[in-house]
């Protein structure tokens, strides 16, 4: 049976298991050829072949919902759900998502990204069918990294309480990006691992079986001694003390054994956990073996960009003040806290895919007389705002933030971009939020922020190529800086990255024969009152920011400059904000997606010239 073959899980159903390990050999070539030549998440999905054929064996999707947590590890679903024909395209524009995408595919419940949301579609989709067709059987698939998320917990607790019919899996490699950060993990490696507690367990279940008792409430309370039973060696009474029914550990790389576990869940009119047993990166010996690079689409922190001036920094910082810490939430890899953890050791805490928790934590740290430094992906942050806005900013507390990832992230599509920090954290009030234009800025920020103690302080910089520049072109404190005098007509401002967009769109400009003036606010807000009286001289100002037009950097300017025109009584220079409209923006190279949205050199001189010629 070749992989091009399968045009959907029918496909699949008549075929003998010697057929279907073959098929898992092609899957895992496959993703191995387009992951090393398109990026992606290679250990993930080289560790659930085995279980997503089992689970569209078992389940008939679509009729059948199976949702993928996270939504990383789903390359194999759409190969086996008639997408193996186009797989070489992934993650590339205009071809397959690196998530599950609707439009791809009626197989693709949901469009997803950031973690620990599954459990909660789940237990709509359950609350749903349960009066229109409770045959249809929900399934969430979980790793034990999205389980350490709060609304991991949350789905649990509900879908438990309310008894839907729910099959959670609960895909465990003992991994998140590095190795999960939890209790429950360790305490089921544990169990998992100890063959007499599994043997001791079975028995005593066995022997409870026996006892010759019927009747619905009797057999209730047998469960829930059994339950109890397991309790006292095993954290499987964890879920069952939620109320899902624990199956398992069952061998995540055998289809026979999992068909048959999947099929019994599916019987139970509970909630109930398979808890499967995964190798990450299984099938490669390179994501085998690598604690982390090959696993996921993280790689190294390269020298020269603004994760490795935040990598290099953190642990200068780290040196000179012993009260510094640093946070994750289950990404020191890829956000650049290896070498901090390599120095520092357990000053480096890694809190899980816990976001919300991770900065009311930060809070409590900086009240406790830490100074602690958040690194984390933009678009992960929004989930915090809350947490942001009133558990750290209400109480005036000195986090520092530092957004990697900040703006048109690119491959991994609309849940990834980081175009909402901007317009989200210029909201909190005493907030400083910085973004820098070149290694040498970021360097001189966090050095500064280190400084900021009345508040927290907000850093964002892009995955994108970072310029280095002479230490005379760096500013200090909340001062911006002008980078090119013009002529009086036109006034640029470039945030972050977008400044040396600014700068070649002034060359352009020229040629033109219009003479602009370019500043860099460095911080977005406040806005720097020495910037705001140069550019309220100017005819024309245009702000250009990689983040949300609406709300955002621009705004911010614009209101400063109209509020200054009206406290003199005078009139407001024309504001034009450039920034990426409110859309979902799909996957592509991020130049070029900032470029179709005009906000390239030669975009910006073009609304220019449409504007001020
Ligand atoms: C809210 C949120 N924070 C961070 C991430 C980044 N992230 C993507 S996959 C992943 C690890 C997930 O681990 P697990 O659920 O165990 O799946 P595995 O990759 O091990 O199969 C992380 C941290 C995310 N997707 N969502």
């Amino acid at each position: 049976m070749r992989l091009e073959a399968i045009t959907g899980p029918d496909d699949l159903r008549e075929r003998s298991h010697p057929e279907l390990d073959d098929l898992c050999r092609q899957i895992r070539a496959r993703i191995i050829e387009a992951v090393s030549a398109k990026g992606g998440h290679l250990g993930s999905n080289l560790g659930s072949v085995e279980l997503t054929v089992a689970l569209h064996r078992v389940f008939r999707s679509p009729h059948d919902v199976i949702l993928w947590d996270t939504g990383h590890q789903a390359y194999v679903h759409k190969m086996l759900t008639g997408r193996s024909s186009d797989f070489d395209s992934l993650r590339t524009a205009g071809g397959l998502a690196g998530y599950p995408s609707r439009t791809e595919s009626p197989h693709d419940w949901i469009e997803n990204s950031h973690a620990s949301t599954a459990l909660s579609y789940a237990h709509g989709l359950a609350t749903a069918f349960e009066s229109s067709d409770n045959r249809r059987r929900v399934v969430a698939v979980v790793g034990d990294g999205a389980m350490t998320g709060g609304m991991a917990f949350e789905g649990l607790n509900n879908i438990g309480h309310s008894g839907r019919r729910v099959v959670v899996v609960l895909n465990d490699n003992g991994r998140s990006y590095a190795p999960t950060v939890s209790r429950l993990t360790e305490s089921l490696v544990r169990f998992r691992s100890n063959p007499k507690i599994m043997r001791r367990s079975d028995r005593l279940e066995e022997v409870a079986e026996r006892i010759p008792w019927v009747g619905d409430t009797l057999q209730r309370g047998m469960r829930m001694s059994k339950a109890a039973i397991r309790e006292l060696w095993d954290s499987a009474g964890f879920f069952e003390n939620l109320g899902l029914r624990y199956l398992g550990p069952f061998d995540g790389h055998d289809i026979a054994g999992l068909e048959e576990a999947l099929a019994n869940a599916a019987q139970f009119d509970e909630p109930v956990v398979v808890h499967v047993l995964t190798q990450k990166g299984r099938g490669y010996g390179p994501a085998e073996q690598d604690e982390i690079k090959h696993m996921h689409d993280v790689g190294k922190v390269k020298p020269g960009t603004y994760t490795g001036m935040f990598s290099d920094m953190m642990v200068k910082l780290g040196g000179l003040h012993p009260e510094v810490v640093a946070i994750t939430a289950a990404m020191p890899d890829s956000t650049g806290l290896l070498p901090f953890r390599e120095h520092f050791g357990d000053r480096c805490i890694d809190v899980g895919i816990a976001e919300q928790h991770a900065v009311t934590s930060a809070v409590g740290m900086a009240m406790g007389g830490l100074r602690p430094f958040f690194a984390v992906y933009s678009t992960f942050l929004s989930r915090a705002f809350d947490q942001v806005n009133l558990d750290c900013g209400l109480h005036r507390a000195p986090v520092v933030f530092c957004i990697d990832r900040a703006g048109i992230t690119g491959d991994d599509g609309p849940s990834h971009h980081g175009i909402l920090d901007m317009v989200l954290l210029t909201k909190v009030p005493g907030m400083v939020v910085f973004a820098p234009s070149s290694l040498e800025e970021l360097e001189q920020m966090m050095l500064d922020a280190m400084d900021m103690t009345d508040g927290p302080v907000a850093i964002r910089w892009p995955k994108t190529a970072a310029r280095s520049v002479s230490r005379d072109a760096v500013g200090s404190g909340l001062r911006a800086r002008k980078t090119r005098s013009g002529g009086g007509r036109l006034c640029l401002i470039g945030v972050g990255k977008m400044l040396e967009a600014c700068e070649h769109a002034a060359e352009l400009l020229e040629h033109e024969g219009v003479d602009a003036t370019v500043w860099d606010p460095r911080a977005v807000t406040p806005v720097c009152p020495k910037m705001a009286a140069d550019a309220s001289e100017c005819e024309l100002v245009v702000t250009v920011e990689d983040g949300l037009r609406t709300g955002g950097a621009g705004t911010g300017i614009r209101d400063a400059l109209v509020e200054r025109a009206e406290a003199a009584g005078r009139t407001a220079p024309r504001v034009r904000t450039l920034g990426v409209p409110l859309d979902y923006l799909p996957h592509g190279k991020p130049d070029q997606i900032l470029a179709d949205l005009g906000l390239d050199a030669a975009g910006i001189a073009a609304t220019v010239k449409a504007d001020l010629l």
